[in-house]
């Protein structure tokens, strides 16, 4: 079969799964957010990587189902995570989503309202590439969800498009440094330049920075230093499932 004719299956028989990983604040160590992360075992062909399935859901327009699926299972993951710590969930939306703003902003109120989550613990991650097309809807849709209490992130910042002017005209709450600078710092110059010179610019322009990709406690250590607030990567921890995310929050809450 066909991957598109097996994706299509997947959601049908509700195959797919929401992993998380956790977004830890590197001053304190504590977990402030999970990022919702895709996951796809197909019975035949096994795990495929949301690198390989997101694009051709892009492509053939089951991104929006997808992205429907993924937004509902982590903001009801997320309500009831409140009760163990005041944690946000990010969440990555695609470009492609945005095409149908209108009901992509009327989805995301609905579900928070449905599961009872506050506004302002959903981060809606989103890469540079959705302001190449200067879209009225999407800024427009953007607008109202940040009005609403919505985060906004900008995700693997510095790899794609990058005309920064679009950083001035919304109020992003995060930035995300991509996983290639992070992995490069440690014995690349250029690299580290790049990441001081993107912290600096956070912090002119108020945000918060969350370095991805971290490994090594050297790196972990480095930002800190620097200044950069939060942290993701294999350091801290891979993404797990909701059961496993879950026990990592109740053994954090007994160590306070
Ligand atoms: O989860 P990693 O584990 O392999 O994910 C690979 C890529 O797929 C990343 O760029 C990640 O942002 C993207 N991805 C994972 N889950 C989602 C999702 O729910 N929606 C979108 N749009 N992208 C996702
Ligand atoms: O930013 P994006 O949504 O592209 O990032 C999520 C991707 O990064 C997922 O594929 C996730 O599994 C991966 N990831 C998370 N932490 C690390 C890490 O420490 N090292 C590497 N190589 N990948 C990571
Ligand atoms: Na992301």
């Amino acid at each position: 079969l066909a991957l598109n004719v097996r994706l299509h299956q997947a959601i049908t028989n509700d195959e797919l799964d929401v992993h998380y990983q956790p977004i830890v604040d590197l001053k304190t160590g504590q977990i402030v957010a999970a990022e919702a992360l895709m996951r796809w075992t197909d019975r035949e062909l096994g795990f495929i990587s949301p690198a390989e399935f997101i694009p051709l859901a892009e492509k053939n327009g089951l991104i929006h189902r997808l992205g429907d699926i993924v937004l509902q299972q982590a903001c009801r993951q997320a309500a009831q995570w409140q009760a163990l710590a005041p944690l946000a969930i990010a969440i990555n939306f695609s470009s492609v989503q945005f095409r149908q703003c209108e009901q992509l902003q009327q989805r995301v109120l609905q579900v928070l309202a449905e599961v009872g989550l506050p506004p302002d613990r959903l981060e809606m991650e989103v890469t540079e590439s959705i302001f190449i097309e200067q879209d009225t809807c999407l800024i427009n849709t953007l607008n109202h969800l940040k009005s609403v209490g919505v985060q906004l992130s900008i995700d693997d910042f510095g790899t794609g498009y990058s005309a920064l002017s679009y950083l001035q005209r919304f109020s992003f709450s995060k930035l995300k440094i991509d996983r290639s600078f992070i992995q490069g710092m440690t014995n690349n110059v250029a690299d580290r330049s790049l990441v001081n010179a993107m912290l600096a610019m956070a912090k002119s322009l108020d945000l918060k920075v969350v370095a991805e990709g971290i490994e090594e406690q050297p790196q972990a250590d480095y930002l800190n230093l620097l200044g950069c607030e939060y942290g993701q990567g294999y350091l801290f921890s891979r993404p797990l499932s909701a059961a496993e995310f879950t026990q990592l929050l109740q053994s954090q809450t007994l160590q306070i």
